[in-house]
């Protein structure tokens, strides 16, 4: 079966009873979120085998976090407890077109315990493929020497890399997101971004810029996702592109990295580029239509069902 790698923080997720600014949401339900485990998780739900390496608070959240991450069948042998680390928190403002807001609670997360030395060879063991965000790399400087050792494994190894940036201005500056994607971007074998992104990083979302960008960091493919425009992926010089699927949207957090999961899961199945475009489109489209950041992960047969217009028999 196929293996991946994630590695990254993950949070308790509030999300709100009620749309509209925070300060007048009575009441919140708690979820879990992390933009590395929704991605483990939407690997998990698709079938592939997929390892997540985290520190968790070694208090009730933590345990929260664990136990519904080991329940969608995540790999968590290499995932610790950390005493006297909180876990972090994340609030949820949902406007009513389903986008969102988010307040963080971050400020000493647990996997500031994690450690270059605590990434290892045994780790990688028929891993076909990693995954970075830039969210890990937004919580600490340190953490791009953590991925760095990633990355060095990754290319001893020869396993394909894959990478989100994830940007996070609450987290971080543009400068310093910048400044950290150059060092890790040589090492990106297929960069899933948002449009909305990739003008941030570049400065300019033109074809023939994007075109140069990839060249630069000689990414083999640049994935840009447009949302409700749909998804391009730039190629052996070529351009492709599908449209998104129709949705309701209730909550539209987590939505990259369902695409993400989605266009992974094509990729190493083989899939050409027009339908490995459309099952990530797909697998992104079905996490908005649920609240919270990865309840609504399809599993197979759902992404299936939508790509194929195949009817599932409810009742
Ligand atoms: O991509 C979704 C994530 O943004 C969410 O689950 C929380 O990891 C998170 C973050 O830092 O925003």
């Amino acid at each position: 079966n196929i293996k991946i790698f994630t590695l990254g923080d993950a949070l308790i997720t509030f999300n709100p009873s009620e749309t509209g600014p925070l300060r007048y949401v009575p009441s919140f339900t708690r979820k879990v979120g992390g933009a590395e485990l929704n991605f483990a998780i939407g690997c998990a739900r698709l079938g592939m085998d997929t390892k997540w390496v985290s520190r968790l608070g070694g208090d009730e959240f933590g345990r929260v976090i664990y136990n519904f991450a080991r329940g969608e069948g995540v790999d968590m042998t290499d995932v610790e407890f950390i005493d006297n680390y909180p876990t972090s928190l994340n609030f949820k403002e949902i406007r009513q077109d389903g986008s969102g807001k988010t307040f963080y609670y971050r400020y000493q997360s647990p996997i500031l315990t994690l450690e270059p030395k605590d990434i290892t060879e045994k780790m990688f063991e028929g891993i076909n493929l990693i995954h970075l965000t830039g969210v890990f790399l937004a919580i600490d400087p340190k953490n791009l020497e953590i991925a760095k050792k990633v990355l060095e494994i990754a290319s001893e190894k020869e396993i394909m890399v894959s990478f989100d940036p994830n940007i996070r201005l609450k987290l971080w500056t543009l400068e310093q997101a910048k400044a950290a994607y150059t060092e890790i971007l040589p090492s990106v074998d297929i960069l899933l971004t948002g449009l909305d992104e990739i003008e941030m990083i570049n400065g300019d979302a033109s074809d023939q810029a994007l075109e140069t960008f990839a060249e630069r960091f000689n990414i083999e493919q640049l994935v840009i996702k447009d949302g409700g425009n749909g998804s391009r992926l730039y190629q052996k010089g070529t351009w492709h592109s599908k449209a998104a699927f129709k949705v309701t949207v209730v909550d539209t957090v987590g939505a990259g990295d369902g695409f993400d999961a989605g266009f992974i899961y094509a990729v190493l199945h083989g899939y050409s580029a027009e339908d490995a475009l459309e099952f990530a489109n797909g697998s992104g489209a079905l996490v908005t239509t649920v609240s919270g950041d990865n309840e609504g992960l399809p599993y197979l047969q759902e992404v299936l069902a939508m790509v194929r217009k195949e009817k599932i028999i409810e009742r």
